[in-house]
């Protein structure tokens, strides 16, 4: 069945808390970015995942050479179950996280997952990333990543990238708020695939209510 990673991009402790308590249930995953982190700090990371239990995920789309990599690697692979990094900045700045992954692997026997982003969901992706997404989901298959990020918005690129890297799972935002039809995205993607989704959860009316629809949805689509 295809799972559902909520997009916790709220600004404010206390309500992410109070968010993740109502409709931890209804989902599989939980992403947090940098709006949560710069306004919460770091700790909300093992704070949510104590609370939880579900997968965490960083999304920090770490982008800078090898040695800093590692250090925020380090610093976020503490707690949490996987980070996602930008593979644009070449193959030597992705195995230096995958590094970092491998020893909290022995040191925790927690598997830790690095994501990498091909395309992004944006409408300014196709400016400069597109051009090189196949390139980059082929780098992503060579290395052997623990999933890539590929668009919810644009159905034939999600096909096509999915094409290129084969069993790598893909986790793909674009659903609800972007405009991306949960409908034709749910005809591509498998059972290890993931949809993203934000602001259609935890901007709704009653964020649980939509969680919990997002849920029935996936599992009615997988019989
Ligand atoms: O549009 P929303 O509110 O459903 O949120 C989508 C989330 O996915 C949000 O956190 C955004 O930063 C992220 N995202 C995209 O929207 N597009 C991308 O191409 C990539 C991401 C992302 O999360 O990258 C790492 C998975």
């Amino acid at each position: 069945m295809v799972k559902l990673m909520l997009a916790l991009d709220v600004m404010d402790k206390n309500k992410a808390l109070t968010m993740v308590d109502e409709i931890s249930k209804y989902i599989d995953a939980i992403k947090i970015g940098y709006p949560l982190v710069l306004s919460s700090g770091l700790d909300i990371v093992k704070e949510i995942k104590d609370k939880t239990n579900k997968e965490v995920i960083c999304d920090f789309k770490v982008a800078d050479i090898p040695s800093t990599n590692e250090k925020i690697a380090k610093l976020t692979l503490n707690y949490a179950d996987g980070i996602i990094c930008h593979g644009f900045v070449g193959r030597d700045s992705v195995e230096a996280i995958q590094k970092i992954a491998k020893q909290y692997e022995i040191k925790t026997h927690h598997k830790k997952k690095v994501i990498m982003v091909t395309e992004m969901s944006h409408p300014g992706a196709v400016e400069f990333m597109q051009p090189i997404a196949d390139k980059l989901a082929e780098v992503a298959k060579i290395l052997n990543v623990d999933g890539i990020v590929a668009p919810s918005t644009r159905p034939e690129r999600l096909t096509k990238i999915k094409k290129i890297v084969g069993n790598i799972p893909i986790i793909s935002p674009g659903i609800g708020a972007q405009g991306g039809e949960l409908n034709a995205v749910l005809d591509i993607l498998g059972e290890d695939d993931y949809i993203i989704v934000g602001r259609a959860i935890y901007k709704s009316e009653n964020p649980k209510e939509s969680a919990y629809k997002y849920s029935m949805l996936l599992k009615g689509h997988n019989g």
